[in-house]
């Protein structure tokens, strides 16, 4: 890091303290873009205030549960980089939400939606919800509460939240309905990642797992290789899980494992999708039930993932899954790349392990782009009052990923560090959001 970086590193710690992983999200950014520095002298002005969010909103969030219960949960939006566009990121409900989750998943945002090319800014937020075991009616009285609060600082012109953890179809149908009636305003463009029924977009719900996918394919295209045959691990078994195994299985690999947070399934014939889908998206239930369904396939429960070998893996879960032992168990494994469709999954310690193995990898601002872009997408229908068909949503979300890919390859090569993805994305996505944040001046 360079000299007047690392101060505002220095700083970012010292007026952020106790939040580990926006500290880390933020150091990785600030590590990449010294070469960007010393040709642009004028972009130092805006890395200080890149780093501190535009706006945050804390609030209480109360609601009974099913035995007339009132509970009190802790809702968070953390509006980050309007340069581009007006804020834009999803929701996540998780009991590990906190402060320095959704700064960290805002702060990458920023970088991520200025890669896929379109205008929007950055923003993140959610709620330390838990919807595991909860009702239909108890996850809608607490989707309304929050939107009770959150419908003050939300607007398509504005901020325009979407999905991530804990927050699928059935959330964002709720938070829209809730926004509907206390504005009475039919504001399709709120939020993305709607319903069909209601304003929502095709692919949106396949985008991120499709969206990673296709990044990986353009990765191995580059290196003269394809995912025909690939033995592929996913991490998770939920939204961009569920969509990245599809992709996969389209393009002629395929995939023998995947997880959720009780452990993993390992189906050596590739993983049955129908009953994946069935298990995790209609009944909510936990994964090791898809090894009493599938003959030849074993639970192993409580254990990591990654200890599977792979050729390729895609890690869809959460922040932080691959550590050391884990990338060292990918290396040993025979695995030759690392695309990420959640965000942040490889801590720097395992990056670090796999660069000195030569394993291919791919940052998840950059491979998990095609949920956001596809919003995007969303945004523009609901904006000119047209829908577009699958087939031409696809297309587009190909196109974007590919042109994600090719950007953040194209200027890792122009500072001089052919194939470092995590350059290319960093600076790529950086400079663009400091030349809109030099012109609209110390705002
Ligand atoms: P879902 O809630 O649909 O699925 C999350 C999956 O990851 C579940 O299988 C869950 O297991 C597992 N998981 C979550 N947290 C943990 C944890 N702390 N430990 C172990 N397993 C965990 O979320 P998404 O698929 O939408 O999101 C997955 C990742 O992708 C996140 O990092 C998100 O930020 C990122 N992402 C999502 C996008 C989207 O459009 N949805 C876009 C871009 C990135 P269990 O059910 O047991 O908790
Ligand atoms: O991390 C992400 O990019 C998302 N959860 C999707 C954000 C969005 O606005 O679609």
């Amino acid at each position: 890091m360079p000299e007047t970086v690392e101060s505002v590193f220095a700083g970012v710690v010292a007026r952020n303290p106790g939040e580990p992983e926006f500290h880390q999200a933020v150091r990785e950014v600030l590590e990449s873009i010294g070469p960007a520095l010393a040709r642009h002298p004028e972009y130092a002005e805006v890395v200080e205030r890149i780093c501190e969010p535009e706006r945050q909103v804390i609030f209480r969030v109360p609601w009974e549960d099913d035995q007339g219960r009132v509970r009190v949960n802790r809702g968070f939006r953390v509006e980050f980089n309007s340069a581009l566009g007006p804020f834009k990121g999803g929701l996540r409900f998780h009991p590990s939400v906190y402060l320095g989750i959704v700064k960290f998943l805002g702060f990458e945002q920023i970088f991520k939606n200025a890669l896929t090319g379109l205008a929007i800014g950055g923003g993140k937020g959610g709620a330390d919800f838990d919807p595991k075991g909860r009702s239909d009616r108890e996850v809608m009285r607490f989707c309304q509460s929050f939107m009770t609060e959150l419908y003050r600082h939300i607007g398509p012109q504005t901020d325009v939240p979407a999905g991530d953890i804990g927050v699928g179809g059935r959330e964002i149908g709720y938070l829209f309905g809730q926004y509907k009636r206390i504005t009475n305003r039919y504001d399709a463009g709120v939020l993305t990642g709607k319903g069909l029924a209601y304003g929502g977009a095709q692919v949106r719900r396949e985008a991120t797992g499709y969206g990673a996918v296709f990044f990986a394919d353009e990765m191995l295209r580059q290196a003269g290789d394809s995912l025909e045959g690939k033995r592929v691990v996913v991490s998770g078994s939920g939204n961009v899980a569920i969509y990245a195994i599809e992709k996969v299985h389209q393009l002629g690999g395929t995939v023998v494992a995947c997880s959720d947070s009780g452990g993993y399934v390992v189906d050596e014939k590739g993983i049955d999708l129908a009953l994946l889908r069935e298990l995790k998206e209609q009944r909510r239930g936990r994964l090791a039930e898809y090894a009493e369904h599938a003959r030849n396939a074993a639970a192993v429960p409580d254990r990591n993932v990654w200890e599977v070998p792979c050729d390729l893996a895609l890690p869809c879960a959460t922040q932080n899954e691959i550590g050391g032992a884990e990338a060292a168990a990918l290396v040993a494994g025979g695995c030759v790349a690392v695309v990420e469709g959640a965000n942040m999954p490889t801590t720097p310690e395992a990056v670090r392990i796999l660069g000195r193995a030569g394993v291919r990898f791919a940052p998840g601002k950059a491979a998990n782009a095609g949920g956001v872009a596809v919003s995007g997408l969303e945004m523009q229908q609901n904006a000119s009052r047209d829908t577009w068909t699958f087939g031409e949503s696809e297309q587009r979300l190909r196109e974007i990923m590919r042109d994600v890919h090719d950007r953040c390859w194209a200027t890792a090569e122009e500072f001089g560090l052919p194939g470092d993805y995590v350059a290319g994305a960093n600076i790529q996505g950086f400079r663009r959001v400091a030349e809109a944040m030099l012109a609209h001046g110390v705002v």
